[in-house]
C-alpha cells in the first residue's frame, strides 16, 4: 500500500524557462543570426515572437501562481542589457525590474539565470567565449546585473557550462557552428571562469543573494562494461565533463591533473542546480568508443526529442552531487517534450519519486523546477517539441493550462504526492 509522500517544509515548487526561449523580439544576439541560415533549425523555424513573454510576463506569472507554484526560474537576455560594447540600455533594466516585481507580487521566489546560451552580436564579433580577453565584457555585464538587481534572491550563473562549448564548438548544432576540439577546450575553460566571475561580482555587491551553477551531470553508465580499458574511457569522459567541475568548485584544482588550477573557482557555488533529462552510456566497437546511447531498460518510453525516459538517473544524479558537493541542491530543470499530456503527468510523478527517494536518503534537495513553464523555442529543434505545463498557440499566443499543470499544482499545494495519485498512475514509491 502506498502512503502519502511528504516533501520537506518550505520546498520550492516551480517551473523554469530562459529569456531567449520565451521572451520573443530578440534580434541582437548570435542565435537570431544563426536561425537565419537555412537548414540550421528544424523546419527552418525562427524564434521571432516566441511566447511574447516579454510583453505578457505579468499574466504568465499570475497563471503560474494560480497553479500554486511558489518559485520561478527565468533569465536575463544579455544583448538587451548591453546592446553594444560598454553601452547599457536603462529601459531594459527597468523592464527586468518590472519582471522581478511581478514575481514578488505573485509570491514566486526568483531564480534568475545570467547566461543561458545566447551572446550579443557585438560579443560574437569579438570571438565570444573563445577568447580569454573577452571575459572582461562578461564581467562588465555581471557588474551591471549585480548593481541593479539586488531584489533577485537566487542567481544561476551559467546554464550548463559544458553544453555551449559542446554544441557550438564540437557538434555544430549551436552558434557559431564550429567543430574543433581545441576550440571546445578553450571555450569550456573560459566559460568555467565566467562562472567564477559572475559569482564574485554578484556576491561582492549582494552578499545575501544565493548564487550557484546550473549543470547537467550526465551519468556515463559503466555497468555494461567489465573491461579495464572501457572503464578508463568512460571515466575519462566523466572526468572532463563532470569531475573537473566538482574538483574546481571544491579545491580550485583538478585531481586528475593538479597542474590545472583555477583558484578563483574554489567555493563559488552556494547551491548546486541539477538539470536532468536522460541518462547515457557509451557504445564500444573493438574497444573503441564510437557513440552514446540512452539507458534502455525494458519498456523504455521515448520523448518527442527521442530521449529515453529514465527516472532512476535523476536519483543517481542527485546522489552523485550529494557526494561531491557540500550544500543545498535544486533540480533546476527536469521535463519532457510530448504531445501526450498523460505522459507528462507520469513523467513528473516518476521523477518526483526519484527526488523523494534521494531526499529520504539524506540529499538536501530544496526545490524542483519543471522544464518548462510553457511551450517554447527549443533551440535547433525549433517550435516542434512541446515541453510546457502551459501550452502555447503560436498563432494567437493563447495560453492553455494542461492537466499536468493542474496535477503539479496540487502536489505543490499539498507539498506531497498523495497515495491516491500514486494509485491512479499505478506507481509504487
Ligand atoms: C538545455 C537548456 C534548455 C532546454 C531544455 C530542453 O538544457 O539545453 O537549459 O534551454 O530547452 O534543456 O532541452
Amino acid at each position: 500500500m502506498n502512503k502519502d509522500l511528504e516533501f520537506p517544509e518550505n520546498f520550492l515548487w516551480g517551473a523554469a524557462q530562459s529569456a531567449y526561449q520565451t521572451e520573443g523580439h530578440n534580434y541582437n544576439n548570435d542565435w537570431y543570426k544563426f536561425e537565419q541560415i537555412k537548414g540550421k533549425i528544424k523546419n527552418n523555424d525562427t524564434c521571432g515572437a516566441a511566447c511574447d513573454h516579454y510583453n505578457r510576463f505579468d499574466s504568465d506569472f499570475e497563471l503560474l501562481s494560480n497553479l500554486n507554484q511558489n518559485a520561478h526560474r527565468t533569465g536575463i537576455e544579455w544583448s538587451r542589457i548591453v546592446p553594444e560594447e560598454n553601452e547599457v540600455n536603462h529601459d531594459e533594466i527597468e523592464h527586468y525590474h518590472k519582471v522581478f516585481e511581478s514575481l514578488k507580487k505573485h509570491n514566486l521566489t526568483s531564480f534568475v539565470t545570467v547566461h543561458h546560451f545566447t551572446i550579443p552580436l557585438w560579443f560574437e564579433k569579438k570571438g565570444g567565449f573563445l577568447k580569454r580577453k573577452n571575459l572582461k565584457h562578461f564581467e562588465y555585464y555581471c557588474d551591471i546585473l549585480a548593481k541593479n538587481f539586488p531584489e533577485v534572491e537566487y542567481w544561476n550563473t551559467i546554464n550548463e557550462p559544458g553544453v555551449l562549448p559542446l554544441m557550438g564548438y564540437m557538434s555544430k548544432d549551436y552558434p557559431p557552428g564550429r567543430s574543433s576540439f581545441l576550440a571546445f577546450l578553450k571555450v569550456y575553460n573560459n566559460i568555467l571562469r565566467a562562472h567564477g566571475i559572475a559569482y564574485h561580482k554578484i556576491k561582492e555587491k549582494n552578499p545575501k543573494s544565493q548564487v550557484g551553477i546550473v549543470k547537467n551531470v550526465p551519468y556515463f553508465y559503466q555497468k555494461f562494461y567489465g573491461k579495464f580499458w572501457k572503464k578508463r574511457v568512460v571515466s575519462f569522459f566523466d572526468n572532463v565533463y563532470n569531475q573537473i567541475f566538482f574538483d574546481l568548485l571544491n579545491n580550485g584544482r583538478v585531481s586528475l591533473n593538479p597542474l590545472i588550477r583555477e583558484k578563483c573557482l574554489k567555493g563559488t557555488s552556494d547551491f548546486f542546480g541539477i538539470n536532468y533529462y536522460d541518462a547515457l552510456y557509451f557504445k564500444f566497437k573493438l574497444g573503441i568508443p564510437y557513440g552514446m546511447d540512452f539507458m534502455l531498460p525494458e519498456d523504455t518510453r521515448f520523448t518527442q526529442m527521442g530521449w529515453g525516459i529514465y527516472p532512476r538517473g535523476l536519483y543517481e544524479n542527485i546522489m552523485r552531487v550529494k557526494k561531491e558537493f557540500n550544500g543545498p541542491i535544486y533540480i533546476t530543470e527536469n521535463g519532457i517534450a510530448t504531445l501526450e499530456d498523460k505522459e507528462r503527468q507520469s513523467f513528473i510523478l516518476e521523477h518526483l519519486l526519484a527526488v523523494h527517494r534521494a531526499i529520504k536518503e539524506g540529499a538536501d534537495v530544496r526545490g524542483f523546477f519543471y522544464w518548462s513553464s510553457m511551450d517554447n523555442w527549443e533551440w535547433a529543434e525549433g517550435f516542434e517539441p512541446r515541453f510546457g505545463l502551459i501550452g502555447i498557440d503560436y498563432e494567437t499566443q493563447e495560453r492553455q493550462i494542461r492537466e499536468s499543470a493542474k496535477m503539479y499544482g496540487e502536489i505543490a499545494k499539498q507539498n506531497k504526492i498523495s497515495a491516491n495519485l500514486l494509485e491512479k498512475f499505478k506507481l509504487n514509491a
